[in-house]
């Protein structure tokens, strides 16, 4: 395999590993690491023929990088097909992707990002069909991504301490109101080393961090940003590589990305950039791909 091309083009490294890989197969969920992408000024170029699913990487300044997955049909319905998750299954300092069907309520996590099917984590968690988003996280802080689950319904997050099968010492409390639509979000808020959850609200614009994996609203940090009512993806990582991580939003519609420095309200800071196509099936991801530009 011919070593990565890297573009340069303002901010935004694409990568190219010189072809298209079929990275993980399942069903009708396909990752492929990397269709010949790459985005000149206003124009587009892709190999989107015959190939349904693509799976793109960007890196910021290489400090932070991002990515989108787009499913089968381009539905961002969080209720049913693949979701995308990224995480360090192990702790090697890399985050790789993974895949969760809420169908079957089971977890495909990839050792690596290339091609096939070497490794993969397979297990069940959760009720099949349930309605529950995955979310990722290092919930003990010694350096493993391990998975969890939130249930719209109930707002009850499952915080899951291994990437097994089963209930075992699965950490199960309440945040927010059920049925709200509010979506699920973790990071690392204060830079201790442990991922805590949060939820946004696209009703009122509204992010909401906890310090902590418990249930009730002690300590929350609570602030504006973004429209409100409006259809944005929120995202979270550590865009400046200072250790701790910050939110973002994703437009779907534009496929623009939007990165806050800070965790407050307000545009101090702001990073905005348009990444991938602007078609609506995209649903962003972000991760410490382990990608080096060789500077
Ligand atoms: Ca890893
Ligand atoms: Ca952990
Ligand atoms: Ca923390
Ligand atoms: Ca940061």
């Amino acid at each position: 395999m011919a070593g990565p091309i890297f573009w340069l083009i303002s901010n935004i490294l694409l990568y190219d590993q010189g072809g298209l890989y079929p990275l993980f197969l399942s069903g009708q969920a396909i990752f492929y690491l990397f269709a010949l992408f790459g985005y000149l000024g206003d124009q587009y170029f892709e190999h989107s023929e015959p190939f349904v699913l693509f799976y793109y990487l960007a890196m910021m300044n290489a400090a932070q990088v991002v990515g989108l997955w787009r499913s089968l049909t381009g539905s961002q319905n969080f209720a049913w097909e693949r979701l995308p998750i990224s995480g360090d299954w192990d702790r090697d300092g890399a985050d790789t992707i993974g895949l969760y069907n809420p169908a079957t309520s089971k977890f495909y996590l990839k050792p690596e990002n290339v091609t096939g099917y070497g490794g993969v984590n397979i297990f069940d968690f959760g009720p099949a069909g349930g309605g529950r988003i995955p979310i990722v996280g290092d919930w003990d802080g010694d350096g493993l991504d391990t998975v969890g689950l939130f249930d719209p319904q109930t707002s009850k997050f499952y915080l899951k301490p291994e990437n097994i099968a089963g209930d075992d010492g699965v950490n199960v409390f309440v945040f927010g109101p059920a049925g709200a639509g509010r979506i699920p979000i973790v990071g690392d808020w204060d830079g201790d080393g442990i991922d805590t959850i949060g939820l946004y609200n696209p009703i009122k614009g509204l992010f909401l961090l906890k310090p902590e994996n418990v249930g009730g609203n002690d300590g929350i940090l609570v602030f504006k940003f973004g429209p409100i009512g409006g259809s944005r993806l929120p995202i979270t990582g550590d865009w400046d590589g200072d250790g701790s991580d910050t939110i973002g939003l994703f437009d779907p519609v534009t496929s623009r990305f939007y990165l806050k420095p800070k965790n407050n309200g307000g545009r101090d800071g702001l990073l905005i950039f348009k990444y991938g196509l602007p078609d609506g099936g995209r649903i962003p991801i972000t991760g410490k791909w382990g990608i080096s530009t060789g500077d």
